[in-house]
């Protein structure tokens, strides 16, 4: 008897048990994950350990990629920055809007507050939206006064709260922007910014090298602040003005106060760091770590950035329950403007991995970027050689929130990106200052287009010439063998294909990066 009654009590203590048990699992699945894109600017598919860099030390990134679903055909859309964005954030091609081109820091919002985003997708879904970091798609509607309060910008398109750059670490105007207001502005010192012609009295790049800490190679030689010459000139705003070696703490502050403020709701966070784009300034801790003079020093910082931000999801208990997505915006450059032995001390290491060209580059390194997921717990580790673009973000976030939203251009990959299937997109047009190519399979099909193969200034060849290009990955990764000529049947089958998801305009390319 004594027995029954203690076998009784075990049953159900043991069902007991299993309902709290079940109860979390049910919890778990139910709870709508946190979604976190974190973007780096310029950094090439070969700057990573996880893609075969032995020189240069990401050990954070390193660990995230090899848990995750590391991708060795995940592509930018595009081989500068503000197209690329503009796709990440709106699933659509760039080369649909006329104006995703590199902007300047006065330009206005390029998305519309009519289109769908990412983060308008995800607060309709009851998600809270942020980004920290870089920003470059325009802000206000062209007539800014840096004074009040900008708007539209990233809160008109589906963020919630903002704490950005405007443009880019080397473009005016050189302040923190939250929630459209400078930050630490002095209304007495008001802001001025034009990107034409010089405010009476202010030193340049140009005209007083003996203020300047680093020295412009190229463009990069208007205003001066904190001893960089910028492009545009910029007028007062003293107290607000960044420090570019404090940005990367700055930023990663930021981002870490906002998983812990939100951390009791789902969220969305867009962390877009500034490295390693020109002007390359690590903080002083960080100096030498490379051994690569400042590029690598702040890939160095960017990639301890990381450790940092995803210890404190581990701390707050975020991780088994966040989707992080890591990518770049595209490839690598070395000289880029300033003189600060990037090319100098490079030594054996190879920015662009196996891959011919760089930033605005037609040719892979362009465009082809560093791209993993990780999901602790939910993502099981694996290399996946499936095709996909950051412009497929938009469709397969939305699928993960159980979400029909479907950007223009946006493929649903959400089981490819989790590591669960291997098909990935047929194919992907690619876009390098306005001029577009194919990627399609194991092949590349550039058009012709006129003008100069390479960029001399940053010594990058942009993949241009006056004949059609065919190139078959699979056998050929560096782009060496033009099959064009060769293979003229795989050429009219790419180049049908080509038009008819492009349209013919593609050849009203406009040589951008020349001008
Ligand atoms: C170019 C700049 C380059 C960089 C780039 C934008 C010159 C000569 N070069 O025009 O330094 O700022 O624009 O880079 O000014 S991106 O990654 O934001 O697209
Ligand atoms: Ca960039």
């Amino acid at each position: 008897m004594k027995r029954a009654i203690l076998f009784i009590i075990l049953i159900s203590v043991f069902a007991t048990c299993r309902d709290i048990s079940f109860g979390s699992e049910t919890q778990k699945t139910e709870k709508k994950p946190n979604i976190i894109i974190i973007y780096a600017d310029d950094l090439g598919y070969g700057d990573v350990g996880f893609n075969g860099a032995i020189e240069m030390k990401t050990p954070n990134l390193d660990k995230l990629a090899n848990e995750g679903v590391r991708f060795t055909n995940g592509y930018a859309t595009s081989a500068t920055c503000t197209p690329s964005r503009y796709a990440l954030l709106t699933g659509v091609y760039p080369w649909r809007e006329k104006d995703a081109k590199i902007l300047p820091g006065t330009a206005p919002l390029i998305i519309g507050t009519e289109q769908m985003t990412i983060p308008k997708m995800l607060k309709l879904n009851g998600y809270h939206t942020g980004i920290v970091g870089k920003w470059h798609l325009g802000m206000g509607d062209g007539h800014i006064n840096w004074n009040e309060t900008i708007s539209p910008g990233p809160n008109e398109v589906g963020f919630d709260y903002s704490y950005i750059m405007a443009a880019t670490q080397d473009r005016v105007p050189t302040v923190y922007i939250e929630n459209g207001d400078v930050v630490g502005l002095d209304t007495n010192d008001p802001i001025e910014i034009n990107y034409k012609e010089n405010f009476e009295g202010q030193p340049t790049g140009k005209d007083n090298p003996e203020l300047l800490k680093m020295n412009w190679h190229h463009g990069h030689n208007s205003s001066i602040v904190n001893g960089i010459p910028r492009i545009g000139y910029m007028k007062g705003g003293e107290a607000a003005k960044w420090v570019d070696e404090d940005m990367a703490d700055r930023f990663l502050k930021r981002a870490q106060d906002h998983v812990k403020k939100h951390k009791n709701e789902p969220f969305f966070l867009y962390y877009a760091l500034q490295q390693p784009h020109v002007p390359r300034t690590p903080h002083p801790r960080f100096i030498g770590k490379s051994g690569m003079g400042p590029r690598g020093d702040v890939i160095v910082e960017a990639d301890w950035c990381i450790g940092e931000f995803v210890k404190t999801l581990e701390e707050e208990g975020l991780l088994e329950n966040t989707l992080i997505v890591f990518t770049s915006d595209n490839g690598p450059v070395l000289n880029d403007g300033y003189f600060d032995d990037a090319v100098e001390k490079l030594g054996n290491h190879t920015p662009a991995g196996p891959f011919r060209g760089g930033k605005y580059s037609l040719f892979e390194a362009g465009t082809h970027v560093p791209f993993f997921t990780y999901w602790k717990g939910n993502i099981t580790p694996a290399v996946s050689d499936a095709l996909v673009s950051q412009v497929d973000l938009l469709s397969s976030l939305a699928a993960l929130v159980g979400r029909k939203v479907k950007g223009q251009d946006s493929e649903e990959l959400l089981q490819v990106f989790l590591g669960k299937e291997n098909q990935g997109r047929a194919n992907l047009i690619i876009e390098a200052g306005t001029r577009t190519a194919l990627r399609q399979g194991d092949w590349v099909m550039i058009p012709p287009y006129e003008g100069p193969e390479r960029i001399e200034d940053v010594n990058i060849e942009i993949g241009k010439s006056k004949e059609h290009q065919l190139y078959n990955l699979k056998e050929d990764i560096g782009q060496q063998h033009n099959l064009a000529e060769s293979n003229k049947e795989k050429l009219q089958e790419m180049l049908k294909t080509f038009e008819s998801l492009r349209g013919k305009d593609y050849k009203k390319a406009q040589n951008l990066e020349l001008k």
